[in-house]
């Protein structure tokens, strides 16, 4: 046995993760390994069944099809975050493959996870030209593992939680894949997605809830980044798109008192929170405790980030 040990310690190959200090998911490492995604992009053909026409799986070369290439690339990116940052294998955490539809209806203005797969629609070229763009792939996918990591009951606060990890998550997706340091990110969410003549720049800003867009067709951007702002409503599954500024406010801030890549340490603090959550209910302070318990785990009580991390709910109006 020691002998064992001893062989293993000695040879060139380095640890695994699990050693090296990175957070491996229970489900990775007992799947066992961690490698590659299986796309599946099907052409939805402007029709509302689900999935579609199979246009392009895994291993394909591009098909010149600018949206299902999009949505190709794009599910590959988001896979890398999950798999090489947080150690998850894929959506489930057990591989499963990403299926998404492009062309989703006709005319349709959103893009959702349906509890199964992705699915995009054009637009209608006024309010909307497009929904395939990172960083909502990455919203969209990230419900998928949300969903797969005990849930977020989608009203009211645990809803808005649920927008708000979703959004949390896909601007990472972007983040990464253009390499940004926090200063550099713009912390929009679905910027370019707006029809050419509506006055706005993105869905939603992290960085200054409530400024994406104030436009006649689409109105004021409503999003509060402070809980004396909280709004409210029985629209919108309470406030989920609307209240999700609150806990998105508080993670540009955390990222921005850390600095570097938000992938890494405020990334990390935001996965493991989510695996540890339980609790389908949460609340915006349910969840800020479950990130303070995780930023501990990581760095310790009394590190500069768990100093920065409680200011940081202490700023955007939530006790701790
Ligand atoms: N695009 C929306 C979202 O993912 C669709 C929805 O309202 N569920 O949040
Ligand atoms: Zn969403």
């Amino acid at each position: 046995k020691l002998r064992e040990e001893r062989a293993e310690h000695n040879s060139p190959t380095p640890p695994p993760a699990a050693e090296r200090g990175v957070f491996v998911s229970r489900a990775v490492t007992e799947a066992g390994s961690l490698c590659c995604p299986e796309r599946r992009i099907h052409d939805g053909e402007f029709k509302a069944a689900l999935p579609g026409k199979l246009i392009r799986s895994e291993g394909d070369p591009a098909t010149g099809d600018a949206d299902a290439d999009l949505a190709y690339d794009g599910a590959g990116e988001v896979f890398g975050l999950f798999a090489e940052e947080y150690g998850r294998n894929s959506l489930d955490g057990a591989g499963m493959p990403l299926v998404a539809t492009v062309r989703h209806r006709r005319n349709y203005n959103n893009a959702f996870w349906d509890g199964t797969q992705m699915a995009y629609g054009t637009g209608d070229g006024k309010l909307f030209q497009t929904f395939l763009e990172l960083s909502v792939i990455g919203h969209e996918m990230a419900h998928g593992v949300i969903q797969h990591s005990g849930g977020l009951i989608y009203e009211n606060q645990s809803g808005a939680l649920n927008e708000s990890i979703a959004d949390v998550f896909g601007s990472l997706a972007l983040q990464r894949s253009l390499g940004q340091q926090v200063h550099e990110a713009d912390w929009l969410v679905g910027r370019g997605i707006l029809g050419p003549g509506i006055n706005g720049v993105a869905l939603r800003s992290m960085k200054a809830p409530g400024t994406a867009y104030s436009d006649d067709l689409l109105g004021q951007d409503p999003q509060p980044w402070h809980m004396d702002h909280f709004v409210t409503t029985t629209d919108d599954n309470g406030g989920v798109h609307i209240n999700s500024g609150i806990p998105n406010h508080a993670f540009y801030l955390f990222c921005n008192y850390i600095g570097g890549k938000s992938w890494d340490l405020p990334g990390r603090v935001w996965y493991r929170a989510l695996q540890n959550l339980n609790n389908p209910m949460a609340t915006f302070a349910d969840w800020a405790d479950q990130t303070m318990d995780a930023v501990i785990e990581l760095t310790g009580m009394g590190s500069i980030e768990t100093q920065m991390l409680r200011r940081t709910w202490k700023l955007v109006g939530i006790s701790i």
